[in-house]
């Protein structure tokens, strides 16, 4: 029936995009983004996706120049003019090469925009999403006083947003969880530590649990599931688990040993689409909530966190928020926005339902190779 779908060609490029705000976490603090982008062509149409990997390695082991090299090396020849009955056969495709999800997860991206748009369907149905909107919350980097936090805190709640995030480290922690639930007794509030603490650390976590915090996000190691075991046994709060979650066998190991009761889902984490639905699917029978994490992507990255964040169990509110807190100018159009509500709607738009913007890429292009 022509469903069958080859890779023609594929471009890849590195664009430079200024976060209009620094974003500071306990592993570094990011202002200017160097983000590849993958085009793959078929016919008269283009899938575009995003590589989430970092300017240097400090979330995960993977970099732009790591996943620059083996997007280059081994998996765009892996895929290019093979024929696949859908993107969900592209991991088989690329198993052979051991890790590197960020770099397998934006090829994989734009394999799934590009079957979208051949069957004329939007990404989040093809995904098999349930929701016609999706419910956004924030994620605030470390500031440098409270009074700046709760600047940003009375903003983000302003603009409508369901969730607020902060991320704490040692020395940035109780303090400011305090001064929030201070002036907004009752927000949804949670905290996101990207590893910063240790066992050593449990009786002053457990102070978080005074103060009615939907979660604590990777408390511990980014490679731990065994300390978060314990950790979680001690704390009232629960524990989400963002680093530690490579793919759906930690998910389903992080349950079996109850390391965590919430996972935060990043598909470019977890090497794509069709594994977050893994994960996705395990959680949901373990009975534990999943939301969609974000890595402070361009429209292109974004697009496709809206489009996961439609599935089922996707009952929290995800770090999925409008283009203009990132960005003077996303390069995609319409840029995303959320209601007033605190939502991002979906549409019947074919593919990503947002168009990439390329006068605006190509401006901002450093370096860009085509493969045929
Ligand atoms: O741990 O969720 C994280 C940003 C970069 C790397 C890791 C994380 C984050 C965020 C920001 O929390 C999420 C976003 O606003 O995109
Ligand atoms: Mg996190």
């Amino acid at each position: 029936m022509g469903r069958d779908m080859t890779i023609e060609e594929v471009v890849l490029r590195e664009v430079r995009m200024s976060l209009i705000h620094p974003f500071q976490t306990s592993f570094g603090e990011t202002t200017d983004r160097r983000i590849i982008l993958v085009e793959v062509r078929s016919g008269p149409l283009q899938g575009w996706g995003e590589c989430v990997a970092g300017e240097g390695p400090f979330f995960g082991y993977e970099t732009v120049e790591t996943a620059w090299s083996i997007l280059s090396d081994y998996i765009i020849p892996k895929v290019l003019h093979q024929v696949f009955e859908s993107p969900s056969d592209l991991p088989q495709q690329l198993q052979r090469i051991r890790g590197h999800q960020m770099a397998k997860a934006s090829v994989e991206a734009a394999a799934w925009d590009l079957y979208a748009l051949q069957l004329g369907l939007p990404l989040w149905k093809l995904l098999g999403g349930t929701r016609e909107r999706i419910a956004c919350g924030v994620s605030i980097g470390i500031q440098k006083n409270t009074d700046s936090l709760l600047r940003k805190v009375e903003k983000e709640l302003a603009d409508g947003y369901q969730r607020i995030k902060i991320k704490i480290k040692p020395g940035w922690d109780m303090e400011a969880v305090k001064s929030v639930r201070q002036y907004y007794p009752d927000v949804a509030l949670m905290v996101d530590a990207n590893a910063a603490y240790t066992l050593e650390d449990t009786e002053h976590l457990k102070e978080l649990d005074d103060h009615n915090l939907l979660m604590i996000e990777q408390p511990l190691r980014y490679d731990d599931l065994i300390d978060h075991a314990e950790i979680q046994a001690k704390l009232e709060t629960d524990v989400c688990l963002d680093e530690s979650i490579r793919h759906s066998q930690d998910a389903l190991h992080a349950f079996q040993l109850k390391s965590c009761r919430v996972i935060n889902i990043k598909m470019g984490r977890v090497g794509g689409h069709t594994e977050a639905k893994k994960v996705h699917v395990v959680s949901r029978r373990y009975g534990i909530p999943v939301w969609c994490g974000g890595m402070l992507e361009t429209g292109i990255g974004r697009a496709h966190n809206v489009a996961l964040s439609t599935l089922e169990n996707f009952t929290l509110p995800g770090d999925v928020s409008s283009s203009s807190r990132y960005f003077e100018r996303d390069i995609i159009r319409p840029p995303i926005e959320v209601t007033r509500e605190g939502y991002i709607e979906l549409s019947e738009i074919p593919g990503l339902g947002y168009q990439a913007d390329l006068n605006w890429i190509n401006e901002i292009t450093v370096r860009q190779k085509t493969f045929n």
